[in-house]
C-alpha cells in the first residue's frame, strides 16, 4: 500500500471547545481523553491558554483545542485570554459550543454565539448541552431551542463531564463532520504542552481551588527548574501575585496556606511523575502583572505567531 494513501474511512481534524467561563469545557476535554490535560476549578477563567488534547480512535483522530472562556475583558490578561479563544476558532474543522444547561444562557453566552456566527459558514457548530446531570432533558431542549434561534447548529448532544453521559455521542457528532485524512499526531501523544507548563498549571490549579476572590486571578506560576535526580524530582517554582497583601494571603498564617498548596500540588505531581517530588515554592510580588504586556510576556501569556 502507498504509505501516503489516506487510510480508508479514517477521519482526522481539529475541534475547538468554546463557551463562556465555567461551563465545563476543560472538564469535558479531560473526560473525553480519560486523561487530565487541562486544569479545572469551580471558578470562572481557570484556563488561560489554548490547551491541545488528542483523542485517538480506531476510525479517526480528533485534536481538541480547549480555550479560555469568552467574557468581557477587564485586564490585559483577559484580553489575551479572549483573543486566544477567538483565534482557536480559525481554521478548525468543528466548533463545539459548550453551554451549562442548568444555568442557561447568559449575556456571555451571547458573546460566544456572536463569535460563532462569524465563522459558521466555514466551521460547522456542534453544541454540548453540558451539566445534564444537574437538570432535566426538557430544560436542555429549551436551552437548545434558544441557541438554534441564533445559530445554525449541526448537532447537539446532552453531556455530563461528571457522569460521562453523552461523551461518546459528542465524539461521534464531531467525527462525522471531520474530513478523511491522516492523523496529525502519533498515537502516544495526548497533549503538546511542555512539561514546565503542565507543572505550573498543576500548581495554579491548587491555588484556584484553595483561595478565593481576587487571589486566584492575581496569581501566576512560573516553574524555574525541574531536576530529575533518579529517585526524586526536585522542582523550584515561583508564585507571582500583584501586591504585598496578596503575598501574605498566599503564604497564610505561619505559612499554612503555602504549605497546603505545596502539599496538594506535590501529591498530584507525584502521580504525574510516578515518583517522589520535592516542591520548593516561593511567593513573589510582580506589581500589576495582569495589566502589563511586558509582565504577561514574561509569564508566558502572549500570542504565538500563527
Ligand atoms: N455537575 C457537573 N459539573 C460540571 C460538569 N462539567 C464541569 N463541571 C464543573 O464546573 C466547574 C467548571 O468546570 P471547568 O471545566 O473548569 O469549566 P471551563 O471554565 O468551561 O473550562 C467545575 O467545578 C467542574 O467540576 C458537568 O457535566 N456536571
Ligand atoms: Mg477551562
Amino acid at each position: 500500500m502507498d504509505p501516503l494513501e489516506v487510510p480508508k474511512g479514517f477521519k482526522a481534524g481539529f475541534a475547538t471547545l468554546v463557551g463562556r467561563p465555567n461551563v465545563g469545557k476543560s472538564s469535558l476535554l479531560n473526560a473525553i481523553l480519560g486523561h487530565k490535560v487541562a486544569i479545572v476549578s469551580d471558578k470562572p477563567q481557570t484556563t488561560r491558554n489554548r490547551i491541545l488534547g488528542v483523542k485517538h480512535l480506531e476510525n479517526g483522530q480528533i485534536v481538541f483545542l480547549d480555550t479560555p472562556g469568552i467574557h468581557k475583558p477587564k485586564y490585559r490578561l483577559d484580553e489575551y485570554m479572549v483573543e486566544v479563544a477567538v483565534r482557536a476558532l480559525k481554521d478548525v474543522d468543528v466548533a463545539i459550543l459548550v453551554v451549562d444547561v442548568k444555568e442557561g444562557l447568559t449575556e456571555e453566552d451571547t458573546l460566544v454565539i456572536e463569535r460563532l456566527r462569524e465563522v459558521q459558514e466555514k466551521t460547522p457548530v456542534v453544541c454540548a448541552l453540558n451539566k445534564i446531570d444537574l437538570t432535566s432533558r426538557e430544560r436542555a431542549e429549551q436551552v437548545e431551542r434558544e441557541i438554534r434561534r441564533a445559530l445554525d447548529v449541526k448537532r447537539s448532544v446532552c453531556t455530563s463531564a461528571v457522569t460521562g453521559e453523552g461523551l461518546s455521542d459528542l465524539i461521534d457528532a464531531v467525527l462525522e463532520l471531520l474530513p478523511e485524512g491522516y492523523p496529525y499526531y502519533p498515537p502516544e501523544m495526548v497533549t503538546d504542552q511542555p512539561e514546565y507548563f503542565m507543572v505550573s498549571e498543576i500548581i495554579r490549579e491548587k491555588i484556584f481551588n484553595l483561595t478565593r476572590q481576587e487571589i486566584p486571578y492575581s496569581t501566576a506560576v512560573m516553574v524555574e527548574n525541574i531536576k530529575d535526580k533518579g529517585n526524586v524530582v526536585v522542582i523550584d517554582a515561583y508564585v507571582f501575585v500583584e501586591k504585598d497583601s496578596q503575598k501574605g494571603i498566599i503564604i497564610g498564617q505561619s505559612g499554612r496556606m503555602l504549605k497546603k498548596i505545596g502539599q496538594y500540588a506535590r501529591e498530584e505531581l507525584e502521580r504525574f511523575y510516578q515518583k517522589k517530588v520535592y516542591l520548593n515554592l516561593w511567593v513573589k510580588v510582580k506589581e500589576k502583572w495582569r495589566r502589563k504586556s511586558g509582565s504577561l510576556r514574561e509569564l508566558g501569556y502572549y500570542l504565538r505567531k500563527e
